[in-house]
């Protein structure tokens, strides 16, 4: 129907193009991995056609990198010279100009295919965005189904976890398409797989960074926000924000972290229906580029030639900003989220005297007992 139509479209567009490189977007999360997995096989198996699958930025997150090396997803760094090598681009979860892919601004994409809203250069020759998806695995999952090509155990696997991760166990954003895409992949999957990749071994830096980031953590009424100053991987910001936003009463959650002279932001809401991705576009304005859904969204400033103060201001900005989108006072001053306590003879002594002020972080070198 529909669907072997815009697959026969796809494979029209991609003839002679073969070999194609496939963008993820930077720091790619296992929707898009999965994706671009998916898009892999389906032009190898259906028309023989060649592609490399190659990511900007970094897998930071323990999930995604046990995601890829559990899978064996061949996906590799990308370098510029990629850009020589292949002449055939194609976007996955992401799309030109979206100020998250490494695409040369003169550079045209063949294909784009995205569950983002649209963005006004989404140009290439074979575009297909559906913000109506809860992921763009399950637009890839469609496109194999209507082409009938059998999913192997891993990339089944692989795109069930992006369908669960992406809308936590399909309960966020989520609709009727992702529902029936997971139910077809459900028999086809090795669920020891994915509770290995959900249940990852963590690193001592990683519970470092938990550490410091709970000293830097807010509420300001239904409000909870972090700004991390430097983080270890960019993609913290959106683990901690998904953790912060299941804070009692909390019904908002910004979080912000600086990563080689980027500012990634990450927004949560509980709201169903609160058009995050839009709200945050708003606030970013012309200073960056943002992204999202109803309830998630991410975004990212470039902070290069800017001094110390000029950040500082920039995110303090970003907040109020935030503040005032929300309708919450400007004059109200914000709580830390946890403070230092003791533990003497059984009995919890809290702390509130000192260091009050949850923008500044915690004395370093103090310890907790
Ligand atoms: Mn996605």
């Amino acid at each position: 129907m529909m669907k072997s139509k815009k697959v026969a479209e796809l494979l029209k567009v991609c003839r002679g193009k073969s070999p194609l490189l496939i963008l993820p977007h930077n720091h790619p999360d296992p929707d898009s991995l999965a994706g671009s997995w998916a898009l892999q096989y389906l032009l190898e198996q259906s028309d023989g056609i060649a592609s490399t699958i190659a990511y900007g930025g970094v897998l930071g997150r323990e999930e995604n990198r046990t995601f890829k090396k559990q899978l064996h997803i061949e996906a590799v760094r990308l370098r510029s010279t990629h850009f020589k090598k292949f002449s055939s681009i194609a976007l996955i979860d992401c799309q030109p100009g979206g100020g998250n892919v490494s695409l040369p601004s003169d550079r045209r994409p063949l294909i784009v295919i995205d569950h983002h809203p649209r963005r006004k250069n989404a140009q290439a020759d074979f575009v297909d965005i559906q913000p109506d998806c809860g992921a763009t695995s399950t637009i890839l999952v469609e496109y194999l189904h209507a082409a009938r090509i059998t999913v192997p155990p891993l990339l089944a696997t692989a795109l069930y976890y992006a369908l669960i991760s992406e809308t936590q166990h399909l309960g966020r954003d989520v609709t009727n398409r992702d529902i029936r895409a997971s139910t077809f992949l459900f028999p086809l999957i090795r669920h020891r797989l994915i509770s290995r990749i959900e249940h990852p071994v963590h690193s001592r830096e990683f519970f470092q960074q938990l550490y410091t980031s709970m000293g830097k953590t807010f509420t300001y009424k239904s409000f909870v926000g972090a700004r991390l100053g430097e983080i270890y991987y960019p993609s913290f910001v959106a683990q901690l924000a998904d953790m912060l936003v299941s804070l009692q009463r909390a019904t908002w959650c910004l979080v912000t972290g600086r990563y080689r002279k980027t500012l990634h932001l990450s927004l949560r809401t509980t709201h169903t229906r609160a058009r995050a991705g839009h709200i945050l576009r708003k606030v970013i304005g012309r200073r960056g580029s943002a992204g999202g859904h109803e309830m998630i969204a991410g975004g990212q400033i470039k902070l290069a030639g800017m001094t110390a103060e000029e950040r500082n201001e920039l995110e303090e900005m970003i907040f109020q900003r935030f503040y005032r989108e929300l309708g919450l006072p400007e004059n109200l001053k914000p709580n830390p989220l946890v403070v230092e306590h003791r533990f003497t003879q059984g009995r919890t002594q809290i702390h509130t005297g000192e260091n009050t002020d949850p923008h500044r972080s915690p004395q370093p070198g103090k310890r907790i007992y």
